[in-house]
């Protein structure tokens, strides 16, 4: 059989084109009856899959299996864990890694698929165990003797989504007299805003950044220092970095401890490694910061499942790939039913368009079909209130993914009228799910629902730093296998280098222009007209 390149070639993508000319009819009376919702389900890791929402049946889900085989989806997953050199574009210069994200939660079993960077992955947790015990036991206290209540985390995309996201998920888990905080903006007042609340004597701040080089977050680290300097403190005992090994901030002389990523692990997927177990693990403990890894690898496990009925993460991705590809849906909507999850879908929208968002195939021919979508979202039940107007009755159909929880975090709730806030949380969102796949025929055509708007529901049980893991890892795997199936490198991200490229450009402008009276741009004349026109020069 020839090698699987991708959607264009593929059988199974002709037989789903086929297919997607009468797809599912979810707003004909009865569609939506009890056998489709029952048995629509798929379960893993204290998870369901909720998805007789979405425009399937019998023969699209055949064929959605034939396209995981036809591409060998899971295999690549394998293979990926196992330390495939899979970050490159063949033929071409290019990052050329491996991509072990998982291996930094592969802790859990005997046989790690990738043996060494688990071990990496372990020595830097026992680091962390200590620092942290060093911390809650009174070691490492400030130049008075004083415990350290706060920490400031200070990194941009990958080194701040992540940590940020998952940070607000699981706050309810904090321990006592433990804050934590966040600078990511090159904007100063972001910096000003969180350091000016805070007693910096008994702050540590945390500075992420893999290659030590990132603008925003070198700027900021500067400020910050300077602040600590003019509190008479000593930076070298506050500060700490989390980075590339070998890197330009690998220089612990000027760090209170340095803690290391490596370079098989990409920004975004960062989060479980030190990237976000320094600031978890200050905020929440270790344990919690073990219990989201143990959580990760339970569905890096669990993924390796070839049929797509057991296998959320691969299921997602073919229903993605399904509305996107064949329906022709443009954007994604993520909406969780957690307030916890407020930061979630910004994180989830990095990972998937930075990952996904690509013009051409691995071997650098451009793409015939699309890839990634738009992602997009808010929490429910404000979305409601908000954007779902558009969703309902617009004429952009929008698939959603709703995520909901049976449970609350902290079990502070009331009944009112019969039913808990709880109660009312989740009617809401299996309502919106209805709603938008039935629809509603009416007289008046204001009052008219199309329906057959694709949607599914992820729904667990409760927001645990162990469900939080199995989350992220659910949606990490979803979007390497699209990935995979669209033929795609899902790990670089090449197009983020022309705007940093150029925002160098005008920062070289602007000084000249200021140490040099007559300046003009030095030939760079849209630079310089566009600096004219903002009224900058
Ligand atoms: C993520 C990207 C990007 C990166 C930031 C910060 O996959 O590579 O968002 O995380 O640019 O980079 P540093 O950690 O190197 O500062």
């Amino acid at each position: 059989m020839a090698e699987y390149r991708g959607l264009a070639g593929s059988p199974a993508w002709e037989e789903l084109r086929r297919l997607a000319k009468a797809p599912f009819d979810l707003s004909r009376p009865g569609a939506l009856s009890r056998e489709r919702l029952l048995a629509l389900r798929a379960e893993m890791a204290g998870f369901s899959l909720l998805y007789g929402t979405e425009r399937v049946d019998g023969p699209v889900l055949a064929a959605l299996q034939r396209l995981a085989d036809e591409s060998g989806a899971v295999e690549r997953f394998l293979a990926m864990k196992r330390g495939a050199v899979i970050n490159r574009i063949e033929g071409y210069e290019s990052e050329n890694r491996m991509v072990l994200h998982t291996a930094v939660r592969d802790l859990f079993r005997p046989d790690p698929c990738h043996p060494q960077a688990t071990a990496q992955a372990q020595a830097e947790l026992d680091k962390l165990a200590r620092f942290l015990d060093g911390v809650a036991s009174g070691q490492l206290v400030n130049h008075r003797g004083q415990t350290f209540t706060d920490m400031v985390l200070i990194g941009i995309g990958g080194s701040d989504l992540g940590p940020r996201a998952l940070y607000l998920a699981l706050q309810r888990f904090s321990l006592p007299e433990r804050r934590v905080h966040f600078i990511a903006n090159v904007d100063p007042d972001d910096a000003a805003q969180v350091l000016g609340g805070l007693d910096l004597s008994r702050t540590l701040v945390n500075v992420v950044s893999k290659s030590g080089s990132t603008l925003e977050t070198l700027t900021n680290e500067e400020l910050a220092r300077a602040a600590f300097v003019r509190a008479g403190l000593d930076p070298g005992r506050h500060f700490l970095a989390v980075t590339g090994k070998g890197g330009p901030m690998d220089n612990p002389a000027r760090y209170l401890a340095s803690f290391y990523m490596f370079d098989y692990i990409g920004g975004r997927y960062s989060v479980t490694s030190m990237v976000g177990a320094v600031i978890l693990g200050f905020a929440l403990g270790q344990e919690a910061v073990i219990e989201l890894l143990r959580g990760a690898n339970g569905v890096d496990q669990a993924a390796e499942e070839p049929d797509i009925r057991g296998n959320i993460p691969l299921l997602l991705a073919l229903l993605g790939i399904w509305n996107h590809n064949a329906l022709g849906c443009e954007t994604l909507a993520i909406l969780p039913y957690s307030q916890a999850l407020i930061r979630f879908t910004a994180h989830l929208q990095q990972c998937d368009m930075e990952s996904n968002g690509k013009g051409i195939d691995r071997q650098g021919q451009t793409l015939s079909e699309k890839s990634g979508p738009i992602v997009w979202g808010e929490p429910g039940t404000n979305g409601q209130h908000a954007f779902y107007q558009l969703i309902h009755q617009g004429t952009t159909v929008v698939p959603v993914e709703f995520i909901g929880f049976q449970e609350s975090q902290f079990g502070k709730d009331l009944e009112v009228q019969g039913t808990s806030s709880q109660d009312k949380l989740l009617a809401n969102l299996l309502a919106q799910s209805l709603a938008l796949a039935t629809g509603q025929e009416h007289p008046n055509p204001n009052r008219r629902f199309p329906g057959n708007r694709p949607n599914c529901v992820l729904i667990g049980e409760r927001l645990t730093p162990l469900a939080m893991g199995a989350l992220l890892a659910i949606y990490e795997a979803k979007i390497a296998l699209q990935g995979f199936i669209w033929n795609i490198n899902s790990f670089d991200q090449e197009g983020v280098q022309l705007g940093k490229v150029l925002a160098t450009r005008l920062l070289s402008h602007l000084a000249q222009h200021r140490a040099q009276p007559g300046y003009d741009g030095g030939g760079d004349e849209a630079g310089w007209a566009m600096l004219m026109a903002a009224g900058l020069v």
